[in-house]
């Protein structure tokens, strides 16, 4: 990691602040076309089950099986990197969704992600998570949000005082093919769209293995036939079991 001084910066940043924008990794013509295939996948009513929002917000579970360029971004060497970083060499991919905000959309609610099961947050991350820009992420059309330092916080909701428009809040804006990551302890969410744009991110978690990932309701197994067209570089990075169904892979917890 040290060898490469912009991404020991990039995790300082992360260790430091809770996040970091990598800017450029992936070419923005994938971007683009990534982000349009996306928004098709939202139109079309065989995905409708596995989507969950409003007309202005919504997440599309299960990209890893529905667009193999999902992988490039899964499998990027930079980002894989720093996840392996902090979450250890055997840190595994979980969950792709798709995430457009169309114009007119609120602010969604300031969150931690994956926490709710700990009586107590732990001071470590247990899991680092990504947004990849789509569509250029702009102050009015709803790039993510965060509210640097609050990793440190080790709170599994936000104070009350920080509303939505609590200037605490930092807008990560980017051109389309950059990414930006976070421990999982940040608070953030996704800012309003004030534009006539459709902003596109392309979400991707990264966990230990420990980790279950039943409580996260929506996330979608790997599919069999997936994993058997994935490249070697992406297998690695989903080691779990495969399946159709969530209760084919996952440890059902109560309260989760
Ligand atoms: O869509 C965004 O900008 C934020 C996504 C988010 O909050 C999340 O994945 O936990």
């Amino acid at each position: 990691m040290n060898a490469n001084p912009e991404l020991a910066e990039a995790v300082e940043h992360i260790d430091a602040y809770g996040y970091c924008l990598l800017e450029d990794r992936i070419p923005e013509d994938l971007a683009r076309s990534l982000g349009r295939r996306c928004l098709e996948l939202h139109a079309d009513s065989k995905w409708q089950p596995s989507i969950i929002g409003d007309p202005h917000y919504q997440t599309l579970f299960g990209m890893l099986n529905l667009d193999d360029r999902v992988w490039t971004c899964a499998a990027h060497r930079d980002v894989v990197a720093i996840a392996g970083h902090f979450l250890g060499p055997s840190c595994r991919v979980v969950e792709a969704c798709s995430k457009p905000t169309w114009p007119g959309a609120p602010a969604q609610e300031l969150h931690v992600d994956s926490a709710s099961q700990f009586n107590e947050v732990p001071d470590v991350p247990w899991m680092i998570n990504t947004v990849w820009m789509l569509t250029d992420f702009t102050v009015e059309n709803g790039a993510t949000g965060v509210v640097p330092l609050s990793h440190r916080s080790r709170l599994k909701r936000p104070p009350p005082e920080i509303t939505p428009d609590s200037t605490l809040i930092t807008p990560i804006t980017g051109r389309a093919g950059s990414v930006i990551l976070w421990h999982g302890g940040l608070l953030h969410l996704a800012r309003p769209n004030t534009s006539d744009q459709i902003r596109v991110g392309l979400n991707i978690a990264y966990y230990p293995r420990w980790f279950n990932n039943w409580i996260e309701g929506g996330h979608q197994p790997v599919w069999p036939e997936t994993y058997a067209r994935m490249p070697e570089s992406m297998q690695q990075l989903c080691p779990g079991r495969l399946g159709r169904t969530r209760d084919d892979v996952y440890e059902r917890t109560t309260g989760g």
